[in-house]
């Protein structure tokens, strides 16, 4: 139990500053204004699921730029081994699902080494998409992605390359119910102040009661946490008027709500929007930026994957939701990392009359010959 409480924590820190280095990355490339939501664990997974089919710098790359310099995939496995784990088992109050899928072409076979360390550490399912057919498959993957985030997210894959032979999916969908619920009764339109310019109302709801809490002087900001029953919490971070740049800023701000052992239980007047936000982003810039290069090039080595087609990465993707009521939160996100050949995949429909010969190389004889003019016939 020890080892693996070790194995799983060892995890948590680099994934949280890599949720981090993502969080500046994706609000630098994020229009003023728009919301930024993301599941960072899910794509820190599907990231790590990528690496274990890497090689050479592919992989270092990608372990750098997740935080696991210090590791090597196999301990990077068996963290998250334990990790989905360990979330299996602590579902009473609460729905936690996490997973991951690869889907492969129709016909394709993939590295079984690979396939078998997903099915071990990722709880990983398998699935045969026919990418050749792009409409269908996106068609097959939307359908995926619902019915494992209870839908949620439905239409995340808008279009597929015809030459795609994998995709890894990661997903993870949480409904909580507020261990203090909020009375509806008292939920009424107010405004919210987007910036300075911009007012919007809102359906603010309210709640008097005890939260822990903690106010930041020095650093402009008032730290609060709404606990879900079971092993889950909502923090909120809420710098005072105008400081949300200078929080940003602050490195420990912003990780605090991984830490949140200096908050004292007071009794507060709680107000917060109930709304519905849904964010996507495309990763594939912020992840080069973040040092993960050769996964896009020609350099890329994803042998673990297959040794029979060199693949590179095409796109990466991730798409998240949000929804806060009186009763609690839904949220579910998804993490895509299409795979395709680097050339584009040639395609020989034998529908028509062709030629065949039966060739023995080693002694460069024709053993047979012919013309197909028509199959059937006997
Ligand atoms: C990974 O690191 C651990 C701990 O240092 C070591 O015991 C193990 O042999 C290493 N595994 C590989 C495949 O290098
Ligand atoms: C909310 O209002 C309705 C009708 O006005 C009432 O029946 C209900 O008990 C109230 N709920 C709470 C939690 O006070
Ligand atoms: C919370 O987590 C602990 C340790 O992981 C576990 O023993 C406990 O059952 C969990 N509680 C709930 C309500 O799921
Ligand atoms: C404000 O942030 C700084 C830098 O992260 C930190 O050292 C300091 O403890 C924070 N102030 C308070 C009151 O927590
Ligand atoms: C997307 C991509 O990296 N395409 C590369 C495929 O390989 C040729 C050379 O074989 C490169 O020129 C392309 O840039």
């Amino acid at each position: 139990i020890h080892e693996e409480s070790y194995a799983c924590h060892k995890l948590s820190e680099p994934n949280a500053e890599f949720a981090l280095a993502l969080y500046k990355k994706l609000d630098a490339h994020t229009e003023a204004g728009k919301n930024i939501f993301y599941s960072p664990i899910s794509i820190s997974a599907a990231l790590s699921m990528l690496s274990s089919g890497a090689r050479g710098d592919t992989r270092s790359q990608l372990m750098s730029t997740l935080g696991y310099a210090a590791l090597n995939q196999t301990q990077v496995d068996d963290g998250y081994e334990h990790f989905f784990h360990v979330l299996e088992h602590q579902q009473a109050n609460q729905q936690l699902d996490v997973g991951n899928v690869v889907a492969v072409r129709t016909g394709f076979q993939p590295s079984q080494q690979f396939v078998a360390d997903i099915k071990q550490h990722y709880v990983g399912e398998l699935h045969n998409v026919d990418f050749a057919n792009p409409k269908e498959a996106v068609a097959q993957m939307n359908k995926l992605i619902a019915s494992k985030t209870h839908d949620k997210i439905k239409d995340m894959v808008k279009d597929l390359d015809p030459g795609t032979i994998m995709v890894l999916l990661n997903y993870v969908y949480f409904r909580g119910q507020w261990e203090h619920l909020f009375d509806a009764n008292l939920t009424s339109k107010e405004d919210f102040h987007v910036d300075e310019s911009t007012t919007v109302q809102v359906d603010m709801m309210k709640r008097t009661g005890h939260y822990d809490i903690y106010e930041d002087n020095d650093n402009h900001t008032t730290v609060v946490r709404l606990p879900y029953k079971g092993n889950t919490s909502m923090i909120i971070v809420l710098p005072d008027e105008g400081k949300m740049k200078e929080v940003e800023d602050v490195r420990n701000v912003l990780f605090r709500p991984v830490c949140v052992s200096v908050m004292s239980s007071e009794i507060v007047d709680l107000s917060m929007p109930k709304f519905s936000i849904s964010a996507e982003a495309s990763l594939e810039q912020i992840l080069q930026e973040l040092g993960v290069t050769d996964a896009f090039s020609v350099a890329a080595d994803f042998s673990g994957l297959s040794q029979d087609i060199k693949l590179i990465v095409s796109k990466v993707s991730h798409q998240a939701v949000l929804s806060v009521d009186e009763t609690g939160t839904e949220a579910a996100g998804t993490t895509t990392i299409e795979l395709g050949r680097n050339s584009s995949l040639g395609s020989v429909n034998l529908n028509r009359p062709f030629l065949v010969f039966i060739v023995d190389s080693s002694t460069e004889t024709i053993l047979f010959m012919g013309k197909i003019n028509n199959p059937t016939a006997l």
